[in-house]
């Protein structure tokens, strides 16, 4: 009786940030399937509905860090700046929810707990925290890459009396900063981000700095009239340069090594890069400063210069020149006025590796040379990436095996895209697929198309099962891995690696071959009739 009542979808896509959203209007308005959307937050957005924190924005210029798949949501929307802040992303993503009327199919606040597998019927048991339960053809996970947040295991974090806050999880209402001490700790993307615009509102902020990080200024302006009627009329030419470079982003590719050119030459070429601003610096400059160690000591030596030119005590700058990995190596962020914020009075920088955090207090946080008091705490501390969203659900495939067992050491996939073991479940940006190493909407529409175009497949040829192969995925694992190993990324103790997370597998997770790449092996997979794949009907 309770088994006849069990609604039955389609589809369920499990998230509603750029990759849900995409893949509910994709799956629903074009395949026209039974779909539902499930988001743990109660609006749309996904990391951009939780990174709330002071600062935030793209560092992907907003004309391209926007969907491609509708010319009139291209049209019609206007981007103010280079570099949008948090709330109007926010605002484009719950205009595209209300434009296609995608809000009706998401359930808001509803966290999916579990999903199992059912080899009998090739279905998928999804439950929720609101205690649903929907049976499902395919399972679409559009979680997120960096949507688990780290809360480090700081002894006494939980005796804290002030407000404390992690960036990815801000909350809705603010926390205000006024005439409070702040003890900010990362100098990732996000605490590098908020640091400058804490700094101005709060009475002193210590910055707790375990790794210094190279950081491009963004240069950010407004979008002129001019300038955004110029993107509108060519983004059919933008969108395709961002499908066929390696990193989704508009900019012709070089073919220069940084030994091509003279010392002055380079200098030249890395300062006019520093004046535009933004991810140019890597893609704009030389061909090999991700592969040669050499050519990325030039492009860190430069930042390294910068960095001392715009901090005024020479020891806080030293602290602030990172020496330990290769530039890019961790992902690079981009900044507004953050090395200068540590000329301001009120800003000290703390070296976590001259006097260890050994403890937060009810009052603050004690190192091992002194107490900090402080009324509010921020984790800067970033994400248990790529794996954390996906093992925080309970996910059964095939003959009961969890995803936590199969990935006990580490993620395992073909493609990124699907799981040996578990059939009909689609991993939106999973580990072994270019993702996070890409301008993210360009990565997303690839895969939800991709999974899109194979569903469609399916119904044609009357399949009822796709699964990858444990050949195909082990070949691809050794093929990710390789790829990783002939860069420079395996030198940084990065997020990449998992390395920020103490006991996780240590491996390299995102796929370093290039967009352009990537898809083509995926359209070369579906030419050859789904390799790799166990079709069954
Ligand atoms: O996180 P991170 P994030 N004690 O992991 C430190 C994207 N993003 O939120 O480097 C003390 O980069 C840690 O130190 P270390 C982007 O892809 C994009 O900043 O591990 N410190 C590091 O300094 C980015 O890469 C935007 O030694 C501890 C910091 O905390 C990703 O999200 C904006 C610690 C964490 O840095 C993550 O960025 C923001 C501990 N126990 C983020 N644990 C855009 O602009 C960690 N740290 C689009």
């Amino acid at each position: 009786m309770a088994e006849s009542k069990t609604e039955k979808l389609d589809i369920v896509v499990i998230g509603a940030g750029f990759a849900g959203l995409y893949a509910l209007y994709r799956f629903r308005d074009v395949l026209g399937l039974n779909v539902r959307a499930y988001e743990a937050g109660d609006g749309v957005g996904g990391t951009w509905f939780f990174n709330r924190y002071p600062g935030a924005r793209c560092d992907s210029e907003s004309f391209y860090y926007s969907y491609s798949f509708s010319e009139e949501l291209e049209q019609e929307w206007t981007w103010s700046s280079k570099y949008p802040e948090q709330p109007e992303i926010l605002e484009y993503l719950e205009h595209v929810a209300d434009r296609f009327d995608l809000n009706k199919d998401i359930r808001l606040a509803t966290k999916v707990v579990s999903t199992v597998y059912d080899e009998a019927s090739s279905t998928w048991t999804v439950k929720t925290d609101r205690g649903e339960t929907v049976v499902a053809n395919f399972v679409v996970t559009a979680v997120g890459c960096l949507s688990a947040a780290n809360l480090p295991e700081i002894p006494g974090r939980d005796d804290f009396e002030g407000v404390s806050c992690h960036t990815g999880a801000w909350p809705k209402e603010g926390v205000d900063f006024k005439g409070k001490r702040v003890a900010l700790i990362g100098t990732g993307s996000s605490g590098i981000q908020s640091t400058p615009v804490i700094a101005q509102e709060a009475e002193f902020l210590t910055v707790f700095q375990r790794t210094p990080n190279y950081t491009v200024p963004t240069q950010n302006k407004k979008l002129t009239p001019e300038a955004t009627a110029w993107i509108k009329q060519n983004y059919a030419g933008i969108r395709k340069k961002t499908r066929e470079t390696a990193a989704g982003f508009p900019y012709d590719p070089i073919d220069r090594s940084a030994f091509d050119v003279t010392d002055e030459e380079r200098e030249e070429i890395f300062e006019g890069l520093w004046q535009e601003g933004g991810f140019k610096f890597m893609w704009g400059s030389f061909n090999d400063l991700m592969m040669n160690r050499e050519a990325n000591d030039l492009a860190a030596d430069f930042i390294r210069k910068k960095i001392r030119e715009m901090v005024d005590d020479p020891e806080t700058a030293e602290k602030l020149c990172p020496k330990d990995h290769p530039w890019g190596s961790k992902r690079p962020p981009i900044d507004t006025d953050y090395f200068v914020t540590f000329n301001r009075d009120n800003v000290e920088l703390v070296d976590i590796n001259e006097e260890a955090i050994e403890a937060i207090t009810a009052k603050g946080v004690r190192t091992t040379k002194r107490e900090y008091p402080v009324d509010t705490i921020v984790y800067a501390t970033g994400f248990d990436a790529m794996t954390g969203s996906l093992l925080r659900i309970e996910i059964e495939g095939v003959d009961g095996m969890t995803l936590r067992e199969k990935w006990s050491a580490g993620p395992r996939t073909y493609l990124g895209l699907q799981i040996a073991g578990f059939p009909n479940l689609f991993t939106i940006t999973g580990p072994g697929s270019p993702s996070v190493l890409m301008n993210m909407p360009v990565a997303i529409e690839q895969h939800v198309n991709w999974i899109s175009d194979c569903i469609v497949y399916m119904k044609k040829t009357g399949a009822k099962k796709i699964e990858a192969s444990l050949d195909a995925e082990n070949e691809w694992v050794d093929h990710v891995n390789e790829a990783a190993k002939s860069t420079l990324f395996y030198e940084a103790r990065s997020w990449y690696l998992g390395v920020n997370i103490p006991g996780k597998p240590r491996v390299f997770m995102p796929y370093v071959g290039g967009g352009k790449n990537y898809k083509d092996i995926c359209d070369g997979v579906v030419a050859k009739g789904y390799e790799g794949f166990e079709l069954a009907s």
